[in-house]
């Protein structure tokens, strides 16, 4: 695999900034300053971030309901994030979207989504866009094992394949769907053999483990950009936290999330794998998590001070014209 030292030491900045922005989230909702549903990413970051290394600045990706992840690894501005979070003015969308509605079109972030299985058909029409002008950019669609079901993806995946459309289809399969096993709730629980059999490639990874998750994602963008048609992957990963902030995850079995913490910890994972192939120096990702630190501090401090929007405000925004 051909990954620059830069390259992951920014893969791990990436990562580290979802976990700490998400960990310091947890906290800070206790305090009752944020209003709003709130559904944490950490656990599933090397998909977001081993996915978004392959993408250019002009590739798209829609998101789902736990889209924080999704919108650090595609490059939105991570005071921004944290301002529109608390709801203030000065936010990535003005204060009006909060955690389930961040959107910046300008960084090919076409949006987290209230939706499950929205993303699909959204993704479906960037990618015939981009095909229609020729200008070789892809779009990926992230969604979990819950909006597998959902008939929207069904149909995406339909159209994306006969349509030949430059889509991937991004199945965080984190085992849960709300407060529902996916042994329960998947039939055959085999999602990427669910987008082959709409006739398109898929693969199956650990979604834990950035580098087999950056490995993949060359072969699955290289077909794609390479016209062969959409494609899809299945990731195997963990959720940390409940399904949304306060759940209180009495289905979980006893020890699971202490299992998962230690065993499955994708930063974790990168940290030895990047100590036992001498690929980055543990001095280097120190001072990155220090870095990291200090720009979620200074996020929180200066959200707190902001002011939300006025009254008016909620006139402006409503329409927007994407041309
Ligand atoms: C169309 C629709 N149906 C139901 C819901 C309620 N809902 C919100 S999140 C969720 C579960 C989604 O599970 P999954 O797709 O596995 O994503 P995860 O929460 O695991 O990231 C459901 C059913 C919704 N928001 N939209």
């Amino acid at each position: 695999m051909q990954i620059s030292e830069d390259a992951l030491k920014q893969a791990y900045r990436q990562m580290k900034t979802i976990r700490m922005f998400e960990e310091r989230l947890h906290d800070e909702i206790m305090t009752g300053e944020i209003a709003g549903f709130t559904h944490l990413y950490a656990g599933q970051e090397a998909v977001a971030v081993g996915v978004c290394e392959h993408l250019d600045y002009n590739d798209t990706i829609a998101s789902t309901h736990r889209g924080h992840g999704h919108c650090i690894a595609k490059g939105c501005d991570v005071k921004g994030m944290m301002l529109e979070i608390y709801g203030r003015a000065n936010g990535i969308c003005k204060g009006k979207g909060g955690s389930m509605h961040i959107a910046d079109i300008e960084k090919g972030m076409l949006g987290a989504n209230g939706i499950v299985g929205g993303g699909p058909p959204i993704v479906v029409g960037a990618a015939l866009a981009a095909k229609l002008y020729g200008d070789g950019r892809l779009a990926v669609a992230f969604s979990g094992d819950g909006a597998c079901n959902q008939g929207t993806t069904f149909e995406a995946m339909n159209l994306a394949v006969v349509t030949n459309a430059p889509a991937i289809f991004a199945f965080e399969n984190n085992h849960y769907s709300e407060h529902t096993g996916v042994s329960y709730a998947v039939g055959s629980e085999d999602i990427a053999g669910r987008a082959e059999s709409f006739g398109m490639k898929a693969w199956r990874v650990d979604g834990c483990d950035f580098f087999k998750v950056y490995e993949t994602m060359g072969e699955v963008v290289d077909h794609v950009r390479a016209g062969k048609g959409p494609a899809a992957v299945e990731f195997d990963t963990e959720r940390f936290f409940g399904h949304f902030e306060g759940d209180p995850q009495n289905y979980r079995g006893e020890g699971e999330i202490a299992r998962i913490r230690k065993e499955r910890d994708c930063i974790t994972i990168f940290r030895e794998h990047a100590a036992k192939k001498k690929l980055v120096s543990k001095k280097d990702l120190d001072a990155i998590d220090k870095e990291v630190s200090d720009l979620i501090d200074k996020s929180v401090e200066e959200s707190r001070a902001a002011a939300p929007p006025t009254a008016e405000d909620v006139l402006t925004d409503v329409y927007i014209d994407y041309i």
